[in-house]
């Protein structure tokens, strides 16, 4: 599919910044002999005749003025037994700017190239080290922000997720071959195939493919964090509830209405769940041209949330406004927060649940710290989904794996669809193959150079 680019790349690994130790790596046919020409070794002389997976202490050295960079481990790693497949040296340095970048721009006038972001994973994918989900699920480790999110991950990096697809492919691959089978000798009986059992065998599939697509609201929720949304007019407490979860003065708060013009966005984990709180600028007709482009952004995010914190005051008590907020909003997970619960109340309590049909109604104050643990059981409530067995070890969150599962459960239901209509059997194959394909571009079986480089393109620089 691809050919594999035969030069050396080398890159920083270790974040931008200072640390204890910083790590560049070099892969390509080249690494060795590029790093020899910078490396002074105590005990050998060239890399090239040391073991295999095997650490080196000495100096990295600009050879040509005679300058010593810094003192550093170097660890050989050939091919194939190497995260690329290819050659790898990697150097240890210590962890400042530098000397890291020294090290190497030393490497790339001695003839390596600078990697591009994802590089070495993508010389892994290409060289079979490690198939697409893998890949994925190695970003995924890096940015996981929960336990749960990282045991996820893992699944994905160790290829758990990978063997469920190529189990789903190989079912696929033998029900095709039957079939083909069934359409090169239609008078032998195909050992195995029974033309009744068809759309049997493909329903098998089919919930196969449903089973880990259910698992994908959950995965992603770990995986991404849930969007959670605090909205409400101007002054009821939005950031006021967003510090309290960040347990920090991350917003500025004011009696002045209005305080909040631009959305700001914050992790925090919830018992073990990862949630995006997002606070907005208060939603009201203004003529103030700041806040009201806050009020649009407010909207904006409205559109791709996940949970919605509609927040109310008692001492406001809850207007068209509200109500009109609320219209836009009705259809999404949501909670109905009312603060304040400190001051006089001017909401009446009989008719706020006709107002908010069956979503939940949470009275809080923050001033007064009350209501607010009942606040986050109400979150995880919402938030969770109970049929899914919080053991499962494989949870899909990626969008390209939704898709590629949703495609192929759409050729399938075209199999089923031809099938039933006594279509000839060499008219169902070209579903069932258009199936195998669109599993397959999860792992990476079947997919476009283009894809590859766009998936790689999203990874970090020296990885
Ligand atoms: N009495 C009382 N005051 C509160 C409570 N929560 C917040 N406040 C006050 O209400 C005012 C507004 O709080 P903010 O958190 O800035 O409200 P907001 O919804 O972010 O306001 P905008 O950004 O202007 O839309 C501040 O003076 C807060 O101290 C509460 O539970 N009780
Ligand atoms: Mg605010």
């Amino acid at each position: 599919m691809n050919i594999l680019k035969e030069d050396t790349i080398a890159a920083i690994s270790t974040p931008y910044g200072t640390g204890g130790v910083g790590k560049i790596r070099v892969s390509g046919p080249e690494a060795e002999i590029i790093v020899d020409k910078i490396f002074k070794m105590k005990k050998h002389k060239y890399l090239k005749d040391v073991d295999s997976h095997t650490v080196h202490y000495g100096y990295i050295i600009d050879k040509k003025i005679s300058r010593l960079i810094d003192e550093v481990i170097v660890t050989v790693m050939r091919r194939p037994r190497s995260f690329t497949g290819e050659n790898v040296v990697e150097i240890d340095c210590h962890g400042g700017i530098k000397p890291l970048e020294n090290v190497l721009e030393l490497l790339i006038k001695n003839g390596a190239r600078m990697a591009e972001p994802g590089e070495f994973s993508k010389r892994a994918f290409l060289n079979g080290r490690i198939d697409l989900a893998q890949a994925e699920g190695i970003m995924e480790v890096i940015n996981a922000r929960t336990e749960k999110g990282l045991d996820l991950s893992v699944a994905h990096l160790t290829g758990k997720l990978s063997n469920i697809i190529e189990g789903l492919r190989d079912d696929i691959i033998v029900l095709l071959s039957h079939l083909e089978a069934a359409i090169d000798f239609p008078e032998d009986e195909i050992e195995g195939f029974n033309s009744k059992e068809l759309g049997e065998r493909i329903n098998n599939i089919k919930e196969k493919i449903k089973t880990l697509l259910e698992t994908s609201r959950q995965g992603k929720i770990y995986q991404e964090g849930i969007k959670t949304v605090i909205v409400g007019k101007p002054n009821v407490g939005k950031s006021s509830l967003l510090n309290f979860f960040l347990e920090e003065k991350r917003a500025i708060v004011t009696e002045v209405p209005g305080t909040t013009r631009d959305i700001i966005a914050e992790y925090i984990n919830l018992k073990g769940i990862p949630l995006k709180i997002i606070d907005t600028a208060g939603i009201r007709e203004t003529e103030n041209l700041v806040e009201k482009i806050g009020v649009e952004k407010t909207r904006d995010s409205l559109n791709n949330a996940d949970l919605v914190l509609m927040m109310l005051d008692v001492n406001q008590g809850i207007t068209d406004e509200d109500l009109k907020v609320y219209d836009l909003i009705k259809e999404k997970p949501l909670i109905v927060i009312i603060n304040k619960t400190d001051l006089p109340n001017k909401i009446d309590r009989e008719k706020i649940d006709e107002y908010f049909l069956e979503h939940p109604i949470i009275w809080i104050s923050i001033k007064e710290e009350e209501g607010l643990n009942e606040l986050k059981d109400a979150i995880i409530n919402e938030v969770f989904i109970k049929e899914i067995n919080p053991d499962n070890e494989v949870f899909i969150s990626r969008a390209r794996h939704i898709n590629a599962l949703k495609r192929a459960l759409e050729s399938l239901d075209r199999v089923i669809e031809a099938y039933n209509n006594g279509m000839a059997y060499d008219f169902l194959t070209i579903d069932i193959k258009d199936s195998l394909n669109y599993i397959g571009e999860i792992t990476g079986e079947t997919v476009t150079e283009d894809i590859i480089d766009r998936i790689f393109s999203d990874f970090c620089l020296g990885k």
